[in-house]
């Protein structure tokens, strides 16, 4: 069995799905979290310089989907259907997308104003709005995201863990989804799940 070690800072970010995937799977791993004052350091020492890099054994895995689709297949929630294979993809890939437009708000020189104002006028009604919508259409009727060999995947995950930020920040923008609502609820009461919200670092985003 590899040692696994999952680097990013010291937050939820672009490594809390492996995380989560980690968790549910029960794979041993080392969380290191590097400091914000560590980072030019480490920075130069770590492949292109960006995290969360994975390292199993002494390979660097980088790029975020990557790592968390590797996971995935380690702790058994990547689909063996092809078609689910490629639409759990889909999702995952649409979900990050949707969290790199937020990110660059986030971590623009803008005032918190502005960045509400931004989200509320832009992000929400163009991107989040139309694929909640066709989320709960997607999920209504479903046990899991995948339809082909229904059961959890890392979709399921994906969904629950990115959408489940919104849902501690901005309740009032899932209510009308009460289908989403639900599958975001659902996956984080698994226990392994669970139990990893209610055990990891409490950190702002
Ligand atoms: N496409 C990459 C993006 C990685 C990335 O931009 N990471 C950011 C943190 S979320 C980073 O390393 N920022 C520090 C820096 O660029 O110095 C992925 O998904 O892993």
């Amino acid at each position: 069995m590899p040692q696994y070690k999952l680097i990013y800072f010291d937050a939820r970010g672009r490594a809390e799905l492996t995380r989560w995937i980690f968790a549910y799977g029960g794979i041993d791993y080392v969380d290191e979290r590097i400091k914000k004052e560590d980072w030019p350091e480490r920075k130069k020492t770590i492949f292109r310089g960006k995290v969360p890099v994975l390292m199993v054994d002494d390979t660097t895995v980088p790029e975020s989907r990557a790592i968390a689709r590797y996971a995935a297949k380690l702790a058994g929630l990547y689909p063996d259907d092809n078609l689910d294979a490629a639409l759990s993809d889909a999702i995952c890939d649409k979900i990050a997308d949707t969290a790199t437009e937020i990110y660059k708000i986030r971590f623009s020189e803008k005032t918190e104003e502005e960045k509400k104002k931004e989200f509320e006028d832009d992000i929400y009604p163009t991107v989040m709005k139309p694929f909640l919508e066709r989320l709960e259409k997607w999920l209504t009727g479903k046990e899991w995201f995948v339809p082909n060999k229904p059961q959890i995947s890392w979709a399921d995950l994906c969904i629950s863990q990115t959408l489940g930020t919104m849902l501690d920040k901005v309740p009032e923008k899932l209510e009308p989804y009460p289908t989403v609502l639900a599958h975001v609820q659902k996956i984080r009461e698994i226990p392994s799940i669970k139990n990893w919200i209610e055990t990891s670092p409490q950190t702002p985003f």
